[in-house]
């Protein structure tokens, strides 16, 4: 029975699509989250920025005494996973091998469609997963920025939203797929829209419910997994952003009006400003 909380990382509070996840599959497992709201989003940086940014809030979770680390982001996933994983002695998920690993087997005409950040399309990292296990597979990357908009924006149910939704998904007339892997935290939301977009026939993959799938695995396959039905955790929730709003937007999307989420300065998180600070 390792009581030991499991360490979850985002850009901001998309991570929390992951979360929710975790909390309705993995209920005795305590959850300590950190969303870098003040530097979000992560889409646009640069592969080295990002990189930079989750080694940061990956430290900040390795002080909390996590058994394992979820890289609860795609972009971060595609820019830091292969850096940060070889350097930790404690399990390192992303959510990009769990969501291709869903598609590989739901495909049945093996055409595949994945729509993400710039980030995280511009990396290929998708694509490159995907026919790192089956080359037969035709992937059709979009990247689909504007969809995190309409999500922040609270327009995700908008009859915007349909129309943007359309407009970003017309490559796949021309490439028709029977799957398509929302590579983005946010993507779930608009999972009605995009359903609609694409037809029934397609199926939807959510890299991160597929994701706490792995994580589930993984916790048996490492005998580090907390089976003691008794035990109901107090999740840990940090942001570098506004609490208040990260209070808010989580608390709504978790169901849990005690939501407290701490904020952690960014002088925190960042051991050589604060060096700085101190000279
Ligand atoms: N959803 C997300 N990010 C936001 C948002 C949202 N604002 C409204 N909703 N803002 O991500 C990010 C940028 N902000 C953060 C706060 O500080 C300033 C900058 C998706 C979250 C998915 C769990 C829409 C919204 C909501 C409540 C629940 C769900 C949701 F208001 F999508
Ligand atoms: N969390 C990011 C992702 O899944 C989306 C938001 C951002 O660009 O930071 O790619």
């Amino acid at each position: 029975m390792n009581k030991q909380p499991i360490g979850y990382l985002d850009s901001g509070v998309g991570g929390l699509t992951v979360v929710k996840e975790a909390l309705r599959q993995l209920p005795h497992e305590k959850v300590i989250f950190i969303g870098d709201q003040a530097r979000l989003p992560y889409g646009p940086r640069p592969a080295e920025q990002v990189i930079e940014f989750t080694w940061e809030l990956t430290h900040f979770l390795l002080k909390k005494n996590i058994k394992m680390l979820v890289i609860a982001c795609n972009t971060a996933t595609a820019a830091a996973l292969s850096v940060i994983r070889p350097k930790l002695n404690i399990p390192v998920v992303g959510v990009i091998l769990p969501g291709s690993r869903a598609a590989i087997k739901a495909t049945k005409t093996g055409n595949v469609g994945i729509i993400g950040t710039n980030g995280t399309i511009k990396s290929d990292a998708y694509a490159r997963t995907i026919h790192r296990k089956n080359q037969n597979i035709q992937v059709t990357s979009v990247a689909a920025p504007k969809l995190v908009s309409l999500v922040e924006s609270n327009e995700y149910q908008s009859v915007i939203a349909k129309k943007v939704v359309a407009e970003t998904l017309a490559p796949y007339k021309k490439h028709p797929v029977d799957t398509l892997i929302m590579g983005c935290t946010h993507y779930p939301l608009l999972r009605p829209i995009i359903q609609n977009v694409m037809g029934d026939g397609v199926t939807l993959i959510d890299s991160g419910a597929e994701t706490v799938s792995e994580v589930s695995t993984l916790l048996d396959y490492f005998d580090i997994a907390n089976d003691d039905q008794n035990y109901h955790p107090e999740h840990e929730f940090y942001t570098t952003g506004s609490a208040q709003m990260f209070d808010t937007i989580a608390g709504d999307w978790l169901g849990m009006s005690q939501m407290h989420a701490e904020k952690i300065d960014l002088k925190r998180l960042i051991p050589q400003i604060s060096m700085e600070m101190e000279q």
